[in-house]
């Protein structure tokens, strides 16, 4: 694997930096924070689209691939973007969504107007006595199909109605993408996030799911491995050094050997959701919980041990922009938030993989708190507010529940420094800033050697001078403990040790092994600790530990 050292950092460019002050962070922003991406110390960007689209879901309706949208800038631009990324040694990540387009793209236009070569782009079907195909349930609320009264038919869309899901048994669209992925490569891009791309394969027969909402029809489905394989060898596979990464919506481990799998050709690595449903109750992510901390550790350790045996790279993450924050989730935003937002970021960037780190993320940003539902822009929150109160919760209950799971939580916009909207923008943002921007930005961090940002900045350069970290076997230990998450990486003669106490107690771990020759080379805490047979932990510790033999 050719990755392994890598780290990327993930942007959301409506709210990372906005130049023209309109209120919308743009390409040029990204421009101009280059620098700082570079004093971070990472790889590579991964930017969210910012391709034409209504912004119906923020990009993830794509209008048209190869042109670059106004409120993001220009096709100039990015070529700047990608001259001045180059020149600092940091790759560019698109984000390519294919599971389907905005229906304002010109092929769904084409089809509403009649065009039968491109309704056969998408997936347009008879209902069944004025019912809907199937009861398929869209991801974003409501029924998967829309109908289409001029047509009689409907058209299936998983996510919003607006987006419309491509037919990828038609060769014709396959080909439209290898032509799109291309266009970018041309452009001299170094790899690409695939979006859902484990839903592109739909079942030859659409059946009614009366066990859940249609996903096991669909997820990871009969032809997905065909389908990545041919976009590998028609496109990105005909270039060298191509970083590529799919997210995988409901995946299984199985599948995931394969979409990475080190011969396999499909994709370089795989984001998965498991061990962010750990807080869902009964698998609902609109019902809370507080977090299952056992099932955290049993879904981290079972990929880690599962993805090396079979070859197989994760794509490490906490956050991303369909994420609340971490540090508010799992560790605590207020009297502890720098030493869980670091022990978070130590667990992350330890485990084998490669991490992804998502704007913000590194100076500890936190939930948004917007306690009314007009502050919140995203359609998903939206729609579900309204499906909450009709089944009867009340505007304080639904939106104590919108509050912690809204995608908008990880949507507000960057801080940077004390000044107006954390220094985002000087207009008026498209979504408020968080007010704790005045404690918590890059500014104040940027020179304080004990902030998470500099704490993030020595993580990534142990990835660069810890062969063991990039390459190394991942060894769960104690794994029913309490409190603790704690492992081991291996490799030849290097051993790395992580322990890391999720709570605020206090807490003990008796270390039943060998613990001679190990020092401490990162810690939240005292970093001149030494290694005990009865070693003792304060809230939030983390620490790590390296031994050459
Ligand atoms: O997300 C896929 C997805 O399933 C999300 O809907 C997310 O996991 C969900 O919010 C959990 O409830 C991708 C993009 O990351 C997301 O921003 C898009 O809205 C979605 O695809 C559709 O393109
Ligand atoms: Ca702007």
């Amino acid at each position: 694997m050719k990755f392994e050292d890598k780290v990327i950092y993930q942007i959301y460019p409506k709210s990372f930096y906005d130049t023209n002050n309109d209120g919308i962070g743009d390409l040029k922003g990204i421009t101009e924070k280059l620098d700082y991406l570079k004093f971070l110390g990472i790889d590579y960007i991964w930017i969210t689209p910012f391709f034409i689209s209504p912004q119906k879901d923020n990009g993830y309706d794509v209008a048209d691939y190869c042109n670059v949208d106004p409120i993001y800038g220009t096709l100039e631009e990015f070529e700047k973007l990608s001259f001045e990324a180059q020149k600092r040694g940091i790759g560019i990540m698109l984000d390519m969504v294919f599971n389907h387009t905005s229906t304002e793209h010109k092929w769904f236009k084409k089809a509403l107007d009649g065009e039968k070569k491109y309704q056969e782009f998408y997936i347009f079907k008879e209902g069944k006595n004025n019912e809907p195909p199937t009861n398929w349930l869209s991801k974003f609320g409501g029924n998967a199909w829309e109908y289409v009264e001029k047509l009689g038919s409907y058209y299936l869309h998983l996510f919003d109605k607006t987006q419309a899901d491509l037919n990828w048994e038609n060769p014709e669209v396959r080909n439209e993408i290898y032509k799109i992925v291309k266009f970018w490569l041309d452009k001299g891009v170094s790899g690409f996030r695939f979006d859902v791309v484990n839903l592109i394969s739909k079942p030859e027969k659409f059946e009614n799911d009366y066990e859940g909402d249609g996903r096991r029809f669909y997820t990871d489905g009969p032809k997905i491995h065909q389908y990545l394989k041919e976009l590998n060898k028609n496109t990105f596979g005909q270039k060298d050094n191509i970083i590529t990464v799919g997210e995988m919506s409901s995946t299984s481990m199985e599948n995931c050997f394969k979409y990475s799998g080190k011969n396999e050709n499909e994709l370089s690595m795989v984001f998965n959701f498991h061990h962010l449903k750990i807080d869902y109750k009964n698998k609902d992510k609109w019902a809370l919980q507080p977090f299952n901390f056992q099932e955290l550790k049993d879904i981290l350790n079972s990929w880690q041990v599962g993805m090396q045996e079979n070859n197989a790279w994760l794509a490490l993450f906490w956050c991303n922009h369909d994420q609340p924050r971490i540090v508010s989730r799992l560790g605590n935003d207020k009297k502890y938030w720098k030493k869980s937002a670091k022990m978070l970021g130590t667990v992350m960037h330890m485990l084998r993989g490669t991490p992804y780190i998502y704007q913000g993320e590194e100076i500890g940003m936190t939930n948004a708190y917007f306690d009314d539902i007009s502050k919140y822009k995203d359609v998903e929150s939206i729609n579900y507010y309204r499906i909450l109160i009709d089944k009867g919760l009340s505007n304080e209950e639904a939106i104590k529940v919108i509050m912690e799971r809204s995608r908008d939580n990880g949507r507000t916009p960057m801080q940077w420094n004390d000044q107006i909207n954390g220094g985002f923008s000087k207009g008026t943002p498209w979504i408020e800033s968080i007010k704790n921007y005045k404690e918590i930005n890059v500014q104040n961090q940027i020179n304080d050697e004990d902030s998470i940002l500099n704490y993030y900045r020595k993580l990534i350069s142990l990835r660069k001078n810890y062969k063991v970290i990039s390459q190394g076997k991942t060894v769960p230990l104690a794994e029913n403990d309490k409190n603790i998450y704690m492992f081991k990486r291996k490799i030849e003669n290097e051993e790395l040790l992580v322990i890391t106490n999720f709570y605020e107690k206090e807490c003990y771990i008796k270390l039943d092994f060998d613990i001679e020759d190990y020092t401490c080379i990162l810690s939240n805490d005292d970093k001149n600790k030494k290694i005990e047979k009865n070693l003792k932990l304060g809230p939030y510790d983390a620490f790590i530990f390296f031994r050459k033999k």
